[in-house]
């Protein structure tokens, strides 16, 4: 459905953090800007402008943080999944979200911020992440919307980065988009199965999208005459759709699974346009949004709350690591004396 088959090979992580020369030079933003233009890829060595790298710090840090918020939804139904099967599923679908998000972090790290600062920023509540992962899950059918709707969602937003023009990051979304293909198709597959059962799980599957239909349209950010940062990311090669185009092109999509798995969407102004040869949809809360953005959706406290307690409850294996690295570091030594 949305899967892209891609050739490109990984390249090994870059991580020196360049200087970037003390004055503006004008022959290296020059240089910047044709690589951009022609399509090329900026590498981490490569001298950028100062704003570049701190757009795409704030991008790529709010992608990891969204990967990480994201487990806790599905995370609460590991243990309550109604099969062996569907448990397996889950537990390597979440582990894939926390995989997504360390190739992130490690991304950002390239631009010369560390792992610790983003994790404060996130930790102290002052940097972003998705606000889809912060309503709650309420039934198992939730858990098969999320993985129909919210990765259907994230992967239409991130496919097009597989192509920005940092290499770190669209080497990343290559690995990522992959492995969201299949939990978008794992999701769906498990809706499916609920739509041939009874009346109350089908039921259950409507109300799980009705409850969340909106919400994964607001995920593509606030429509492009409202989205300060789309037409600098776009003119650097970061972004490559718009919001609104991104969120055109999964309403398209989205429609006709729709039809398959038997369900309606919830919007009484959703009907294809010819003209526009798109459907129309109708009016997002952005309100809401904002408001969810801004830290008053149902779980924001609750996400963060988990969130932090996991970070500290992990403090002793992060120095149970360093102790062993140094000790390694000293046997080294020794040896080489
Ligand atoms: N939630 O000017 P724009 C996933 C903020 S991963 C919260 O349009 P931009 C996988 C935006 O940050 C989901 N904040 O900004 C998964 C900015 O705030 P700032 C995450 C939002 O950056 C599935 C302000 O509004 N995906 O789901 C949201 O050009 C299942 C103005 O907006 C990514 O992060 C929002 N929805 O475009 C995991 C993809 N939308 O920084 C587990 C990469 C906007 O000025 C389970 N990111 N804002 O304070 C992007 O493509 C872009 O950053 C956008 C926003 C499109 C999200």
């Amino acid at each position: 459905m949305y899967t892209q088959s891609f050739n490109v090979p990984d390249s090994a992580g870059l991580k020196s953090v360049p200087q970037a020369p003390s004055t503006e030079n004008l022959e290296f933003q020059a240089r910047f800007d044709s690589k951009v233009d022609a399509d090329g890829k900026i590498e981490p060595q490569d001298w950028m402008p100062d704003a570049y790298r701190k757009t795409l710090v704030r991008q790529i840090s709010q992608h990891a943080h969204s990967e990480i918020v994201g487990m806790l939804p599905e995370g609460n139904w590991i243990s309550r999944a109604p099969s062996l099967k569907r448990k397996a599923i889950l537990i390597a679908k979440v582990q894939d979200e926390g995989g997504h998000g360390l190739y992130l972090y490690s991304a950002a790290e390239t631009l010369g911020t560390s792992r610790d600062q983003m994790l404060e920023g996130l930790h102290s509540g002052k940097a972003k992440y998705s606000s889809i992962f912060n309503y709650p899950t309420l039934n198992w059918a939730d858990v098969g919307v999320v993985g129909w709707l919210v990765d259907g969602a994230a992967i239409m937003n991130q496919i097009p980065l597989c192509r920005c023009s940092y290499g770190p990051y669209a080497r990343a979304m290559i690995r990522v988009c992959k492995e969201e293909s299949f939990h978008q198709r794992q999701g769906y597959e498990a809706l499916l199965v609920m739509m041939q059962g009874t009346a109350e799980q089908k039921a259950m599957v409507q109300d799980a999208v009705n409850r969340w239909w909106w919400k994964c349209l607001a995920m593509f950010g606030p429509p492009d005459a409202d989205s300060p940062h789309s037409a600098q990311a776009m003119r650097w090669g970061i972004k490559r759709i718009s919001n609104d185009d991104l969120r055109q092109k999964f309403v398209d999509a989205t429609v006709p699974q729709a039809k398959v798995l038997g369900v309606t969407l919830p919007d009484p102004d959703l009907k294809w346009n010819e003209e526009r040869q798109h459907h129309d949809y109708g009016q997002i809360d952005w309100d809401e949004f904002w408001a969810t953005v801004n830290g008053s959706g149902p779980c924001n406290k609750e996400r963060l709350a988990t969130r932090v307690k996991a970070h500290n409850d992990g403090q002793w294996v992060r120095d149970a690591a360093l102790a062993y690295s140094r000790k390694q570091q000293t046997h080294a030594t020794k040896e080489a004396a």
